[in-house]
């Protein structure tokens, strides 16, 4: 014990009765730091501003080299020893966005800066609440519901975002769109097409209202999800001995040890992932923290009830404040544990997701590894394992969609990133009943009698912040390139054969990488500074889905907004602040913070602090079989050991 700690306890005596709570400093935000925070705000010269609303509340993360030096002090539980904690706050208050820091230890704000550029935080569930009851008391809106035939009472309205489209000045702005809920639950499929409500969100008034054309309302028989229902069920069997432990946020499985955390706008973030080494008899790096960083999905119809629909959810709702409550034995296995998410909500009051976070180990029925061995005269050898792996699982609800966001630690090394997309599809009403009737470009797919689904696009972007064996790494992208035989003295009847030519990459313009298009190859992570006993460097490799960009012309505004997405992978060197893709502040962002912006400077990224951004994408054509729910559709990555490990780690 230090002499410091030993002194305290002597004063303090409940400093050893009492047991140590298990602290790392990536631990989201518990509720009393949550409270605290509202209270410092409330108590300092801001708390006198009119309309004080909380946007955005979370942990300063402190410096990766304090937490990494925390890691290898072996002080974990000594509460002393722990970096200092804060608390980054955004606020609106009498119409200026305000970027504050709370010092948790003295329990006030540290600093407040008013945020001039260009965007603005997310908008709050009070705003979204207030947004969708406006219509309902509005003169004109009232008789264009009279109009169409329908009762005001089964109309419910939901507000979407509004994106930007090179206006000079502007305001917080939602659109709001309305839904006939009459004979269904399914509230998405019954489109009132032809009105939108145009809202300014600080004054939360209506200022513009427009009601172009009425298109039938599509009919409620068959839009219904409800009767396939799925009652969680328990099973007779008792559930299996959890396999892993959690202490506070730390999870332990296996040979990996990872941190889970939680905010509103990422959701889950797993942080400081290491894997035992059998050979080396120690925990050895892997990733210092990734989590889903920001959410692309433009619809494909021009017209203007739709044109606006280029939803980032991340920057402009999040993920975390999205999050669902996991449904037992439907959304995790019977062995699952919960652990519940904590966010503030408009107020600066603690609000508590229940299970927002599940996690469980995965027995998939897939064969890990095997061999059957007959060329032993006199015996078969056979001999393998079944998979096995740990997933870290959270559900966000957007409106109509469902994304399942799954981490997925394997025994092999290997870590694999899940995305299933569910939930409803965002339709259109549209005057046919067959595709013959089809006269006029309809964006999208007749999926039911008056009901189009319009095209759009997901793009789901992770920040990986690899640290392979260590800080410095390098990005090496190797091609696999035809190679013909030379014929000089024709010992070989083969004309050709593949190689391998590497190239490490240098800088953030070399990074930002096509997939698919070029030549095959592959793409890795390696700690230039390491090599295997036998001399290889010791890398991660890189297996990516199936690559998608975006197909929106350079100058189409949402792709000002989300120019990343022109590029499935892009590598940036380690910088704090450079954590959102499409900026911080990405409701009606312009572009002009972001991925494609901070790569400009084309900076240095061999043997550095290198982070990874790669994006899952879907181009999504919706079909008749998504309606009136829609079955999950997967994508995702592997970060998988190449040359990580002196042999299979499986094999002792
Ligand atoms: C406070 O909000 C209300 C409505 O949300 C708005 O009418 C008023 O102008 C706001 N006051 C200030 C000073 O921003
Ligand atoms: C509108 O619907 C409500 C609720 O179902 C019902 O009570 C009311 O009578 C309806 N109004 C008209 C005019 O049909
Ligand atoms: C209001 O709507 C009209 C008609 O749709 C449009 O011409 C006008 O530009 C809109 N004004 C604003 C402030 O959006
Ligand atoms: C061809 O054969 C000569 C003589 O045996 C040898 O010196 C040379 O290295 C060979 N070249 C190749 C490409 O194998
Ligand atoms: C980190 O990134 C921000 C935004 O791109 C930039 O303003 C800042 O100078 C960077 N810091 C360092 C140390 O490079
Ligand atoms: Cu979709």
């Amino acid at each position: 014990m230090n002499p410091l700690l030993f002194l305290l306890v002597l004063l303090h005596p409940h400093f050893c009765t009492a047991a140590q709570p298990f602290f790392h400093p990536l631990d989201p935000l518990n509720p009393t730091e949550l409270d605290e925070i509202r209270l410092a705000i409330k108590k300092s010269h801001l708390g006198k501003l009119p309309n004080l609303t909380f946007h955005f509340v979370d942990l300063e993360e402190p410096e990766k080299k304090d937490v990494l030096s925390w890691l290898s002090s072996g002080e974990q539980n000594n509460p002393l020893h722990r970096p200092p904690r804060h608390a980054k706050v955004v606020v609106r208050a009498a119409d200026s966005t305000h970027e504050i820091v709370v010092d948790l230890d003295t329990h006030s704000v540290k600093s407040d800066n008013i945020y001039n550029g260009h965007g603005y935080p997310p908008l709050t569930f009070v705003e979204l609440f207030q947004a969708s009851k406006l219509p309902l008391n509005f003169p004109k809106f009232k008789a264009s519901i009279h109009k169409r035939g329908l009762n005001l009472s089964h109309v419910s309205c939901i507000p979407f975002t509004v994106g930007w489209y090179g206006e000079k000045t502007t305001k917080r702005l939602l659109k709001v769109a309305c839904f006939y809920r009459e004979g269904t639950s399914n509230v998405f499929s019954r489109p009132i097409e032809g009105i939108i409500t145009l809202i300014d969100v600080d004054a939360m008034k209506i200022i513009n209202y427009s009601d172009r054309f009425t298109a039938p309302l599509p009919k409620s028989e068959g839009t219904d999800y409800q009767s396939q229902k799925t009652e969680p069920k328990s099973s007779n069997c008792k559930a299996a001995k959890r396999k892993f432990t959690i202490k506070g946020h730390q999870v332990k499985w296996e040979n990996w040890v990872f941190h889970v955390g939680f905010n509103a706008r990422a959701g889950v973030i797993i942080s400081t992932a290491s894997i035992f080494d059998e050979v080396k008899k120690k925990f050895r790096r892997v990733l210092y923290r990734g989590h889903i960083s920001e959410t692309f999905v433009p619809y494909m119809d021009p017209t203007n009830e739709w044109y606006f629909r280029t939803f980032m959810d991340i920057g402009e709702f999040g993920f975390g404040r999205t999050a669902d409550t996991l449904q037992p034995m439907v959304d995790c296995p019977e062995t699952a544990e919960y652990l519940d998410g904590y966010m503030a909500d408009a107020n600066g009051r603690a609000q508590k997701v229940s299970r927002a976070i599940c996690i469980f180990e995965r027995h998939s029925g897939d064969v890990l590894w095997r061999h059957t061995e007959i060329n032993i005269p006199g015996k078969v050898i056979r001999r393998g394992e079944a998979e096995k792996s740990l997933v870290v699982r959270m559900v966000a609800t957007v409106g109509n969609y469902d994304y399942v966001l799954d981490w997925e630690f394997k025994r092999s090394g290997s870590i694999k990133v899940g995305v299933a997309l569910t939930g409803l599809l965002e339709v259109k009403a549209a005057p046919y009943e067959n595709t013959m009737d089809i006269t006029q470009q309809t964006y999208g797919t007749l999926i039911a009698d008056d009901t189009v689904a319009v095209n759009h696009d997901h793009y789901l972007t992770y920040y990986l912040d690899l640290d392979v064996d260590g800080v410095p790494n390098t990005f090496v992208k190797s091609n696999f390139v035809t190679a013909t035989v030379e014929d000089i003295n024709a010992t070989s009847p083969r004309k050709s054969y593949w190689k391998i030519v590497r190239r490490a990459i240098q800088t953030e313009s070399e990074a930002k990488l096509q997939l698919g298009s070029d030549r095959p190859g592959e793409l890795l992570f390696v700690n230039p500074n390491k090599k295997t006993k036998i001399g290889n460097p010791v890398g991660y490799r890189l297996i990516t889905g199936q690559p998608v960009n975006s197909l929106l012309t350079d100058d189409d505004y949402p792709q000002v907004r989300a120019a990343y997405t022109k590029y499935p992978l892009w590598v940036t060197p380690y910088n704090k602040t450079e954590r959102w893709p499409a900026g911080f502040y990405a409701d009606r962002s312009r572009g002009d913070d972001g991925l494609a912006v901070w790569t400009k400077r084309n900076r240095r990224i061999d043997n550095r602090d290198i982070v990874l951004w790669y994006t899952v994408g879907f181009h999504h054509s919706p079909c008749q079989e998504e309606f009136p729910a829609m079955a999950a559709l997967h994508g995702g990555f592997e970060l998988r050991p190449a040359n990580y490990f002196d042999r299979n780690p499986l094999l002792k």
